[in-house]
């Protein structure tokens, strides 16, 4: 298409995605409020393309409204597109296509996408058009692509703990001169205390549907009633100052506390001392950075202890910027990983929650009400399971993908291919996450009121994690037999009679059987 008499001069299209809801999105930072146009789209693609919980639709969507009503009261040309709009082409390049027919543009201007699906369909799409497409880095991270293969080049292991230590480097955070605050980079061993009575517990602020969230409600009700998730109550934030707010709760309430009791869970407290607000950094309604300053400051002030800041601070500018620089390294590719070679169809309680296994069920259950578990959970219950049962790594996968709020194939697949079912053969752990009931019931409380007894080790009644833990190991030992961090686990399981060793392998074939 060429351009038309009516299209200002060097006008430009700027596309920006529903995790993409900053006002300092790359795309945004050298665009004219006068002159170029925004193109906010709702696409059955994107919402289809895994089975995505109903609150996480409902949560982007939402936000999604909010940020581009933001936009035009900051005087910007937004174009609009609802997912049940006549004329939705039902993607975002052809979204783009049917605004260029109205609308000529003289480019295409959007921020990376955060898949790699997403990313090679804007390449494939700019190949066969007839307009520039300029893709950006999104500046939303504090290591681009080029700086983490700078570090990880030539490295025989990749580690996150130093990566971690130049990110705090880099970024100063808790930085006393070139020493870390405290003298020690990491504090990890002062945060794995199991919960205990007693402790107050805060609850993430709840933000009230709003009649643009409403109306989102309605639709996704109409739309998506068929996928996982209960919809309401739904008390997301859907704007940076919700979200915002939502941050200065998680500081002033949670944070003193979210070191000591960062490994525990607890039944029926399904946040604990955790921020809960990786929903709104993913989709952009909270910068990274700032959010770790926050936290900073939380330390500096004397508000929250030291263990409490690097902790947190460690996981968003360790473990998150770590993850993505391991999934841009490996795609394609990464999630059809399946080092183990596991086979097992998911497990139908994954969807109903339906187990006797009561730390199962309490994670299930609070995720499909609350598209949310937290880090534990996630790893050590779900997680756990799944790799000890030998679930199809891809199907665990999809599963990750669509229930939570927070997940988009960058973070989410190296957690899970990677960090909880060691598909990746070891690219970003040094061992498997596997762990009996034993490590379970340290954790929790769940094991109390679990019809499985986690000191039985063997039979009907055993807790299920127990014969499944040597199951797991047995099964995959020409695997894992030189990893020096099960070594120990291999010479417990040799020094076992043979008969104690079969008692195992029975049981574990008896649950499996009643998957
Ligand atoms: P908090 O416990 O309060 O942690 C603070 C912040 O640190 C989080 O908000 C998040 O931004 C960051 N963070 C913590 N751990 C990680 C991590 N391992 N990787 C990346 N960022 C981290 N996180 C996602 O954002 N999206 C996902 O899809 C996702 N899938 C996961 C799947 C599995 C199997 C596992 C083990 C972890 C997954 N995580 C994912 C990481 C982590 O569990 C969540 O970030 C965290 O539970 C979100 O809750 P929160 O905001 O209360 O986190
Ligand atoms: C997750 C999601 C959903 C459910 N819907 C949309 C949408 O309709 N429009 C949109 O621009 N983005 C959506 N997203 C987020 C994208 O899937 C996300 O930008 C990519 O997965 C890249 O991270």
């Amino acid at each position: 298409m060429t351009a038309s008499d009516d299209q200002p001069a060097g006008r430009s299209l700027i596309l920006i995605l529903g995790d993409q809801l900053s006002r300092n999105i790359a795309a945004l930072k050298d665009a004219d409020p006068d002159r170029d146009i925004v193109l906010m789209a709702e696409v059955a693609e994107e919402a289809g393309y895994v089975r995505h919980h109903k609150k996480k639709i409902a949560f982007l969507f939402s936000a999604m409204r909010h940020f581009a009503k933001a936009l035009k009261e900051d005087g910007w040309q937004v174009h609009y597109v609802r997912l049940d709009d006549p004329d939705n082409t039902g993607s975002l390049t052809g979204e783009i296509d049917r605004l260029r027919e109205t609308h000529p543009v003289a480019r295409v201007v959007v921020t990376e996408p955060g898949e790699y699906r997403l990313k090679s369909a804007f390449e494939d799409w700019a190949e066969a058009a007839d307009i520039p497409l300029d893709m950006l880095q999104d500046s939303r991270f504090l290591c681009s692509h080029e700086r983490f293969g700078e570090w990880a080049e030539g490295r025989k292991q990749l580690r996150m703990e130093y990566f971690y230590r130049e990110m705090r480097r880099e970024t100063g955070l808790l930085m006393d001169g070139d020493e870390p605050e405290g003298g020690q980079w990491n504090f990890d061993h002062e945060n794995r205390k199991p919960a205990e009575d007693g402790l107050t517990l805060p609850e993430p602020p709840e933000t009230s549907p709003d009649e643009i969230t409403e109306e989102v409600l309605d639709l996704v009700e109409a739309q998506f009633g068929g996928n996982f998730g209960t919809l309401r109550p739904f008390w997301f934030a859907v704007t940076r100052e919700d979200a915002l707010a939502a941050l200065e709760r998680f500081a002033g309430e949670a944070l003193p506390n979210f070191g000591d009791y960062q490994d525990a869970m607890l039944e029926g407290e399904k946040f604990l001392y955790h921020s809960v607000l990786s929903q709104y950094i993913n989709a952009g309604l909270l910068e990274p950075l700032e959010v770790c300053r926050r936290v900073e400051r939380a330390y500096y002030e004397g508000d929250a202890p030291l263990n409490a800041a690097e902790g947190f601070i460690r996981q968003i500018i360790g473990w998150r910027e770590y993850v993505r620089g391991i999934y841009w390294r490996n795609m394609p590719g990464y999630t059809g990983k399946n080092f183990l070679e596991a086979t097992r169809p998911l497990p139908g309680f994954y969807w109903t929650a339906d187990t006797d296994m009561a730390c199962v069920a309490a994670a299930v259950s609070q995720t499909r009400d609350e598209a949310y578990a937290h880090h534990i959970q996630r790893l050590m219950v779900t997680g756990n399971f799944a790799m000890l049962a030998g679930v199809d790594p891809h199907q665990v996968h999809e599963w990750y993908l669509a229930v939570y709020a927070d997940a988009y194939e960058w973070v989410e697949a190296p957690n899970v291919i990677g960090m909880s079912q060691y598909a990746d053969g070891g690219l970003l752990g040094s061992k498997p996450y596997a762990a009996s009931g034993n490590y379970i019931n340290k954790m929790s409380d769940h094991c109390a009121g679990c019809r499985y007894s986690v000191t039985k080790k063997t039979g009907e009644e055993a807790c299920p994690f127990n014969p499944l833990y040597w199951d797991f190991l047995v099964r995959n030992r020409d695997k894992l037999r030189n990893n020096p961090r099960l070594k120990r686990a291999y010479s417990t399981w040799d020094r076992m009679s043979g008969p104690r060793q079969q008692e195992y392998l029975d049981s574990a074939q008896k649950v499996l059987d009643r998957l």
